[in-house]
């Protein structure tokens, strides 16, 4: 009998065809609302889904009792229950290390960008405001020469560190559960306390994945610790920050200015003050969208859901132990 795999989304029609070839592949008929009652059918005789910002819940998971595989076209899974795949034994699966330089890239724009305050006099220039030289009320900060403060420092944070240490002749410090002596050797990275490195860097940059610990991990308290002069940057998780206390930071000084990628609700609710604020570069979650490494992470989704189905080992396994 052929294995059943529901697609959510974003597979090219290679990547689908590749799979029709093993498995009866079914499109789900509404990817937008995974558990839609549209959906049930094909999600009751599934042995794998692939798709991307899937929101797993017992009960979708209830009412697919064959499911053997979920391969999530993300490196974080936060929407994704794993300790209950894992009792069920389901595998998870994600989508590392393709898109580990691209959203590095992501957040180095947004250093950039809100340093030299690149979109805001972009608009200045655009509403016809340059009508002589620019003075001071129009000059940024340096970045390089200054210190950067990785908070986390897997591969996105260690890679974003890579740029500043040796492009930009930052300082690097890094706030991590465990120390990485090699990134230390190699980057003259330190490892801080958070209060420390808070204190102490020009750039705050977030990079942790979004998990009970990490909720509001940064908020009031924190944004106290930076200097006024302090840039925050967000490429993460929205949740992983305290959103009001964000605001409130940029609208009395407390920090100087934010470059986010995230927030707590995505898509930016049109209510929020962050997009509108002159010290804020907000982008629409696009840390890994470029198209080379969008397709790239389908391709990594599309060969883990293969190989699990296959009863192979897939290439990225979050629960090991749901592997048999
Ligand atoms: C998007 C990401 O979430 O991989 C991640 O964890 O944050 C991004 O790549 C992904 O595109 C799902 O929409």
């Amino acid at each position: 009998m052929q294995k059943r795999l529901v697609v959510q989304g974003r597979l090219s029609d290679d990547q689908l065809s590749t799979l029709s070839d093993l498995f009866k592949v079914d499109v789900l008929p509404n990817p937008n609302v995974l558990d839609a009652p549209e959906n049930r059918a094909v999600l009751a005789g599934a042995h794998g889904i692939i798709g991307s910002g899937l929101a797993i819940t017992p009960a979708l998971l209830d009412a697919a009792p064959q499911l053997e595989v979920i391969a999530t076209i993300s490196v974080g899974y936060d929407s994704i229950p794993v300790d209950e795949l894992t009792k069920r034994g389901i595998m998870l699966c994600n989508t590392p290390d393709v898109l580990t330089e691209t959203t590095a890239d992501t957040g180095f724009t947004l250093i950039m960008a809100t340093a030299r305050r690149a979109v805001e006099l972009a608009e200045w220039l655009q509403a016809g405001k340059w009508q002589a030289s620019i003075g001071p009320a129009q000059f940024g900060s340096d970045v390089h020469g200054k210190t950067l403060g990785m908070v986390g420092f897997g591969r996105i944070g260690q890679a974003v560190a890579r740029r500043g240490a040796l492009g930009f002749g930052m300082q690097v410090l890094y706030s991590n559960a465990s120390p990485k002596p090699a990134l230390e050797r190699e980057l003259g990275a330190q490892r801080r306390e958070l209060n420390e490195l808070l204190a102490e860097a020009d750039f705050v940059c977030v990079t942790v994945p979004l998990n009970a610990e990490t909720e509001h991990l940064i908020g009031t308290d924190e944004f106290a610790l930076m200097k006024p002069s302090g840039i925050f940057i967000n490429i993460a998780r929205g949740k992983v920050v305290d959103e009001t206390a964000l605001v409130n930071a940029l609208e009395n000084g407390v920090i100087k200015a934010a470059g986010l990628d995230v927030f707590e609700q995505e898509p930016l609710p049109a209510s929020s003050p962050l997009p509108k604020m002159p010290n804020v570069v907000a982008l629409p979650h696009i840390g890994s969208a470029t198209h080379e490494t969008r397709e790239a992470m389908a391709q990594r989704a599309a060969d883990n859901v293969r190989l699990a189905l296959l009863g192979k080992h897939p290439i990225s396994l979050v629960n090991e132990e749901a592997y048999q």
